[in-house]
């Protein structure tokens, strides 16, 4: 499906964006296997998310989606997963599939997992390493792809220093050390969001954090929690992005995830010279929540990297964007990691925002962006990543003409009602 976008005047109104994704995910996760009911507020239907859904179903989970954003998970409890049919399909959900690939480990049935074709060329080898040094029978295609097959067998605790810093490797041993027979430290190079610690607390689960490791421990049971979702700050992000470069905006996002582990992008924003305040600070389940109001700014270069990168990863694409209009040079360094994600997202930017006119060069661990430059609508292609998607609409909203934007429809993997939501905000 091809999308257009035109020049947008001005931004103005309040909004609230759909619940978080990687909160959505794991709410499903450690609801299907606590005890008693977990009920879900606000939580983001989105493909990404019923691929989870839909995989915890073929296990005898009864998930019952009460509306467009209310859930109610009836927990089997820690052993109470059936074995699954088929294998089971993660879709394009990189979280599915690394997160179950810890669950399933640890479970008295042999199970598959699989993706679509993005999935597919992601690397599994990051959770295959740990996972079987716990003493999981888990191979995948070259010992590195989906399909995952795993044999459940009996877990033991490790120690584990993370390559990289990942949430998502972080997440699959947490829930692995659920099921084995003793604790599980886990080092991170730099702390990635800490959504799976909190809920796994709240849900009666023990771990403990430390600075540079947490330790992870076996359960014998968790209990069924509400849970309401905040909004998503990565699909805030293509709006705090459009009211800081669209004249004469103003906007106010409602009850965004304020999580100090996903804030990154607000400092980087604010280092820009980015006009943002906070207000309405609350705290649900240890995660925090407020209204961000953004106006436009006059934005300046920055440079991004190290402990930063893990704090606002999945807003790079966006923030590329906001440095075409920035004056001066923007390095965004140490961010490898972009390579891996539903496309080579240091690659995909940098084709869409040359070919709206930017002045923008790939380096090894990121880019290089030069502003501001003027952008030129033009044809671009979203290479199926939902970020990159949404990222070239906003850019749409700026440039000259029109921008047609090919393979919309993968916007549906964490953000359905995005273009409603941003033709609301024009009138
Ligand atoms: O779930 P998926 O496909 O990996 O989604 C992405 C995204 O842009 O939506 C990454 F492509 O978000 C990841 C994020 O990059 C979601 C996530 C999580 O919920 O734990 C953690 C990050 O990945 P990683 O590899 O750094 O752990």
């Amino acid at each position: 499906m091809r999308m257009a976008i035109t020049p947008a005047r001005r931004l103005v109104g309040e909004i609230q964006v759909p619940g978080d994704k990687s909160i959505s995910h794991r709410a499903i996760m450690l609801g299907s296997i606590a005890q008693g009911d977990t009920y879900i507020t606000h939580f983001l239907m989105s493909e990404d998310c019923l691929s989870t859904i839909r995989a915890f179903r073929q296990m005898g989970v009864h998930i019952q989606i009460v509306d467009s954003n209310a859930v109610i998970v009836n927990g089997q409890g820690l052993r109470g997963l059936k074995a699954p049919q088929a294998a089971i399909d993660a879709g394009n959900s990189g979280t599915t599939a690394r997160l179950l690939a810890g669950l399933l480990s640890g479970q008295n049935f042999s199970s598959t997992i699989t993706g679509d074709e993005s999935l597919r060329r992601r690397p599994m080898d990051r959770v295959i390493i740990p996972l079987r040094k716990m003493g999981a029978h888990i191979s995948g295609v070259q010992d590195k792809y989906l399909p995952l097959s795993i044999g459940g067998s009996a877990l033991k605790g490790i120690d584990y220093s993370m390559p990289m810093a990942s949430a998502q490797v972080k997440s699959c041993l947490i829930l692995a050390t659920l099921y084995a027979d003793s604790p599980t430290r886990i080092y991170e190079p730099a702390p990635s969001r800490n959504h799976t610690e909190l809920m796994l607390q709240a849900f009666g689960g023990r771990l403990d954090t430390n600075d540079g490791y947490i330790t992870a421990y076996p359960a014998d049971q968790l209990h069924g929690q509400q849970v309401h979702v905040p909004g998503d700050i990565s699909s805030a992000a293509f709006f705090i992005t459009a009211g800081l470069l669209v004249p004469n905006s103003n906007i106010i996002l409602k009850e965004v995830g304020l999580n100090p582990t996903r804030t990154g992008i607000l400092e980087a924003y604010k280092e820009m010279g980015g006009s943002i305040a906070i207000e309405n600070v609350s705290t649900s389940g240890g995660e925090k929540r407020g209204d961000i109001i953004v106006n436009t700014s006059h934005l300046k270069g920055t440079v991004i990297g190290g402990q930063l990168i893990p704090r606002l990863i999945d807003e790079i694409p966006v923030i590329a964007l906001a440095a075409t209009q920035a004056q001066g040079t923007t390095i965004i360094k140490d961010a490898q990691e972009l390579k891996v994600k539903e496309s080579n997202r240091i690659a995909t930017v940098v084709d869409i925002l040359s070919r709206l006119g930017a002045n923008v060069e790939a380096t090894d661990d990121g880019m290089a962006i030069h502003g501001p430059t003027p952008l030129k609508g033009n044809a671009v292609d979203s290479f199926g990543d939902h970020r990159l998607a949404m990222m070239a609409a906003i850019a749409g909203l700026i440039a000259r003409g029109e921008t047609t934007i090919n393979g919309w429809e993968c916007v549906n993997v964490s953000f359905p009602g995005f273009y409603d939501m941003l033709k609301r905000l024009q009138n």
